[in-house]
């Protein structure tokens, strides 16, 4: 294993970035086509204008078993059609890998997919901890007004697919429905 100098990091706590940051990776609309179930709204959202969805802010170790890696993500409010602002949600790459999740700001949920297909959702909100255990599939949805920002780690080696979500999507959305939010079967995915 390279063996790397300590270093630290600051969450501004006023803008809930990190200080410094190594790579900032920004996704709009039309990064997202076809995660929204509802591509007719996805289509006009896009037509209007190519908003920014997520913000990720990552401290960048060598990507290798042993090192932990830190991000921020930020997650503007908003929605496609009723389906919430969210992330694109991935395995990881080495499936065995486990991430920890701490919100800094706002309010949404932890969206979770086990390769048996469980679903399980957790409510976030400033300082609650969510634990993504190994295997388990996972998306973050912001629900609320403003900007849903949370920190995370994990293992700098874990990779991200992003594929069997792109193609399969989760088995269950999470949409606003009489002004709160639900967790809905994916409309797009026949008997979920
Ligand atoms: C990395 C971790 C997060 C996400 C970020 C964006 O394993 O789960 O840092 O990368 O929240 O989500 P996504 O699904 O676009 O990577
Ligand atoms: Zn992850």
């Amino acid at each position: 294993m390279k063996i790397i100098k300590p270093f630290s990091t600051k969450i501004d706590l006023n803008k809930e970035i990190l200080i410094p940051c190594d790579t900032l990776t920004t996704r709009k609309l039309s990064d997202m086509k076809g995660y929204f179930y509802d591509e007719k709204a996805y289509d006009k959202a896009l037509t209007k204008e190519d908003s920014i969805v997520y913000e990720v802010y990552d401290r960048t170790v060598p990507q290798e078993e042993g090192q932990l890696a830190q991000s921020i993500t930020v997650i503007h409010p908003g929605k496609v059609g009723n389906e919430y602002y969210m992330t694109k949600g991935h395995f990881h790459a080495i499936v065995g890998t486990a991430e920890v999740y701490l919100c800094l700001k706002g309010k949404g949920y932890i969206l979770l997919q086990s390769p048996q297909n469980e679903v399980s959702l957790i409510e976030m909100k400033p300082g609650i901890i969510c634990y993504t255990p190994p295997y388990w599939a996972h998306r973050s949805i912001n629900t609320g007004k403003e900007e849903f920002i949370f920190f995370v780690v994990y293992p700098a080696h874990a990779g991200h697919d992003y594929k069997t979500i792109e193609e399969k999507g989760f088995l269950k959305v999470v949409v606003e429905k009489n002004k709160k939010p639900a967790l809905i079967k994916n409309p797009k995915i026949p008997n979920s």
